[in-house]
């Protein structure tokens, strides 16, 4: 087994467009990376965790046209929201990089020039179905399937003749076939890899870099006419991020290639074959992962501008602050659309998940334990004396399974089975209560060694559930902590949840962490 522990870890999410202003899908995207990012940094690993703006392109051009404002100044307006998402959320991501930030662009220019340099990419003329809204080309085909309208917008396929840069992605097509075969676990879930292998094999077409229809753009190196297609500056992120153009002289190198790029499902052809096969001509090492999750739709609704049902940082502000950020976190990793199917954002589901699991198992469990270590116990941890009375569970056992369990779907990005393994720790903690009734037994003259055992088992599973959850709920698990005296996460999370870890005689304060909230239809 390799040492794992110290081994760099980096996940990134997809840049933001600026043209508009955050909501709910950048928000998941964005926490779900955080709680892995958390997670890897618990486990030992030296993680990186990027996220940022994607600045350039006609549509942030355009948007800033109507407002009648530069497009830098409505990149530098929005890209200040997106970074209080950052806060809001509680993300801690290490870095947050600006498409239009000097570093970026030098480097963008370095790789570009790099390819054109290697007959990478050359200047040639091409004529195709375009699709305006995607700023992407379709093969005749896709373009048929489609009858001749985008996937997305609905609006029609226009033919399209431009003299531009290309990127000799067609000379990628072998390779990018083997590589696809030789990694069935680079693009997930399995469902998604399916549905790219079989647009790979219908054939590659060269792709243009370059636009000359807008200005708004890192300039082509050595023909300034035109500039650099947002698509291929912005999947460059990943890598000037880390200032990969020049890897011998960053210390942020050792973090390439990246264990995990999430991105939403409508933008995974990037992600999964031009991007390979751009990293394929510079040479560089590929990521392990590309995770495309699926939508959240809105009280089961597509979300749309037209409709006017986005889920917006102003609704979820409401949210946090009548549950908490925990809470809205929590609902995200556990109730998210991570597989390939949607998920639906509802108020209600929202306020079920939040009661059921937080409410009536964590809060319930954690503080039913501390109260009666508090009546029964002087509010001091009681001794593990092995004189348990019933409940016929072997602790030991049945919390390490749920901690390799957790920590194992955790790493290949599985945050709903992971927090559930957690979840069951907490579940068998509740029903070890109702079985084994130290309430009842207390009233008994001479059960003091019995009931203290009983409860040292409760604290000490709860503690290993609160372990595991840390990385989705930060503050109550902290919270937790505090009230409970178990110090600061040692940074070996397998260790911190072996049995037995909790010692007698530590101050056990009572703790409220969820507390219950009405349901209001109306909000
Ligand atoms: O595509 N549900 O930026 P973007 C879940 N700049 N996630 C959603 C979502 C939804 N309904 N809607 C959006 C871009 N997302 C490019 C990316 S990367 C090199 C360049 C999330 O602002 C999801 O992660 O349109 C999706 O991929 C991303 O927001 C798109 O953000």
């Amino acid at each position: 087994m390799p040492d794992t522990k110290a081994m760099p870890a980096y996940i990134t999410t997809p840049i933001y467009y600026v043209n508009d202003k955050p909501h709910i899908g950048h928000a998941y995207t964005t926490t779900i990376c955080d709680v892995w990012a958390r997670a890897m940094r618990f486990g030992g690993h030296d993680v990186f965790f990027l996220t940022g703006t994607d600045e350039h392109g006609v549509k942030v051009e355009k948007s800033a046209r109507e407002r009648g404002i530069e497009p830098q100044a409505l990149a530098d307006e929005n890209a200040a929201e997106f970074q209080k998402v950052m806060g809001l959320f509680n993300l801690s991501n290490d870095d947050f990089i600006r498409t239009t930030e000097p570093r970026h662009e030098e480097q963008v220019r370095a790789f570009v020039k790099r390819l054109h340099e290697q007959g990478d990419i050359y200047l040639g003329e091409f004529e195709g179905w375009y699709d305006e809204g995607q700023e992407e080309y379709h093969t005749e085909t896709k373009a048929k399937e489609y009858e001749y309208k985008s996937p997305i917008s609905g609006k029609p396929l226009v033919r399209a003749t431009e003299t531009n840069y290309y990127f000799r992605l067609s000379a990628y097509q072998e390779r990018l076939e083997r590589f696809f075969e030789e990694n069935p676990d680079f693009v997930r879930p399995e469902a998604r890899r399916n549905e790219i292998l079989g647009r790979l094999r219908e054939g590659l077409l060269d792709v243009p870099v370059t636009r000359t229809n807008f200005s708004w753009g890192i300039p082509f190196p050595g023909d300034e006419d035109h500039v650099i297609y947002v698509w291929i500056d912005a999947l460059m992120n990943y890598a000037t991020a880390l200032g990969m153009a020049d890897p011998e002289s960053s210390d942020r190198a050792r973090y390439w290639p990246a264990s995990f790029h999430v991105i939403g499902k409508e933008i995974l052809w990037f992600h999964a074959v031009i991007w390979p096969a751009l990293l394929m001509a510079l040479d560089l090492p590929q990521p392990r992962c590309v995770y495309a999750h699926s939508f959240w739709i809105s009280e089961g609704q597509k979300m749309s501008k037209s409709m006017g049902n986005f889920i917006d940082l102003e609704q979820l502000q409401g949210y946090m602050e009548t549950y908490g950020r925990d809470a809205l976190r929590y609902f995200l990793a556990t109730q998210g659309p991570l597989g390939a199917t949607d998920s639906d954002f509802s108020r209600s589901q929202f306020h079920e998940t939040y009661t059921t699991d937080l409410v009536n198992t964590v809060g319930n469990c954690a503080s039913r334990t501390s109260a009666m270590i508090g009546k029964y116990c002087d509010g001091k941890c009681p001794a593990d004396t092995g004189d348990c009375a019933g409940g016929g569970i072997e602790w030991p056992e049945f919390t390490a399974e749920q901690v390799d369990a957790s920590i194992r779907a955790m790493e290949r990005f599985d945050l709903a089975g992971s927090i559930g393994a957690a979840m069951a720790i907490v579940r068998k903690v509740d029903g070890f209560i109702n079985e084994t009734a130290p309430f009842k037994l207390a009233k008994q003259p001479g059960t003091e060694s019995q009931v203290g055992d009983i409860l040292y088992r409760c604290a000490e599973a709860v503690r290993i559930a609160a372990c595991l959850l840390e990385a989705v709920m930060p503050d109550r698990m902290n919270d937790l902590r505090e009230a409970w005296n178990l110090g600061e996460p040692s940074g070996d999370l397998r260790s911190e949840c072996a049995w037995g870890a909790l010692q007698s005689g530590t101050t056990i304060e009572k703790v409220a962490l969820f507390p219950r909230v009405e349901f209001k239809e109306s909000e």
